[in-house]
């Protein structure tokens, strides 16, 4: 969706949320539904002016005979399934409500930009994050570690030396504290870094979330 226009998105959302629901078509009412709750719109503003619209007028059409029972039944179980789907993702935040990640950039780098989307995207899911910011020594990210004890470990790495230096840390760190994941990025990390289980390598912040759920899902299973 490009339109950042709230209620531009809302009635595009809703027309869409509709149109799936008349034509019987699950997928498009759940994209529609899953593009609101990435668009951060709340569980009421979501049933109030998406889905109840939606089945007002399968209600109206209907009763102008312009649509089968089958056809209002049909809009209606995907509407109780969708309801679901919404359970479920409010449910995946919750559970990571427990979970921190903390983040750093390793000695000597000042790139943070990426590391703050990083930050915003954890805290939306449901992390608790722990921003160290810039320029970090290896020994104060072990030590934060140490104390904080996260279950994921970000960094970053823009300038090519530190590369060397994320791994530094890793070092340090897993010498305190053993039980984190890390997920790394930015386009200083050496090519020679391979993926390895607890470390994942990332090109986008868009895939810091769906890392850190690796990693964390690993972990319960040991
Ligand atoms: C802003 C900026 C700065 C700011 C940073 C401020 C801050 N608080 O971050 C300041 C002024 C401090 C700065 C300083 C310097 N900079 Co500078 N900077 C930039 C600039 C313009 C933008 C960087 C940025 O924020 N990009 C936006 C973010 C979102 O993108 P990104 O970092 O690439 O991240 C993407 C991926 O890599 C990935 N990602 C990154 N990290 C992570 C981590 C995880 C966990 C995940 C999942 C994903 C991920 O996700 C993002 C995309 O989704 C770039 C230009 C450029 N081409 O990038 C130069 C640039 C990075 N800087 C450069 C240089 C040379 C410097 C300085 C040496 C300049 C100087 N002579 O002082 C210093 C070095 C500082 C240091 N030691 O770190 C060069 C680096 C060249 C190189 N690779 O060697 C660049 C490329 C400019 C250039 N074309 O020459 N810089």
């Amino acid at each position: 969706m490009q339109d950042t226009d709230p209620e531009q998105l809302l009635a595009d959302l809703g027309r869409a949320y509709a149109k799936a629901v008349l034509a019987g078509d699950e997928v498009g009412a759940e994209l529609a539904v899953r593009d609101a709750i990435d668009a951060r719109l709340s569980t009421a503003q979501i049933d109030d002016e998406i889905i109840a619209p939606a089945l007002w007028l399968v209600g109206r059409l209907w009763a102008r005979g312009e649509i089968s029972v089958a056809d209002e039944h049909l809009a209606t179980e995907i509407s109780l399934r969708v309801l679901a789907l919404q359970r479920e993702v409010a449910r995946t935040v919750k559970d990571r409500s427990g979970r921190t990640a903390l983040l750093a950039a390793p000695a000597g780098e000042q790139h943070t930009v990426a590391l703050q989307m990083i930050a915003n995207l954890l805290r939306d899911a449901g992390y608790t994050v722990l921003m160290l910011g810039p320029d970090v020594p290896p020994d104060a990210i072990a030590e934060a570690a140490c104390r904080h004890e996260p279950e994921v470990i970000c960094m970053t790495a823009t300038m090519p030396a530190a590369s060397d230096r994320v791994m530094l840390a890793i070092r340090e760190i897993e010498r305190g504290w053993p039980g984190a994941g890390y997920v790394l990025g930015g386009r200083g990390l050496s090519v020679r870094l391979r993926p390895r289980p607890g470390i994942h390598l990332c090109r986008r912040v868009s895939e810091v979330v769906e890392a850190a759920d690796a990693i964390v899902k690993r972990a319960e299973l040991n």
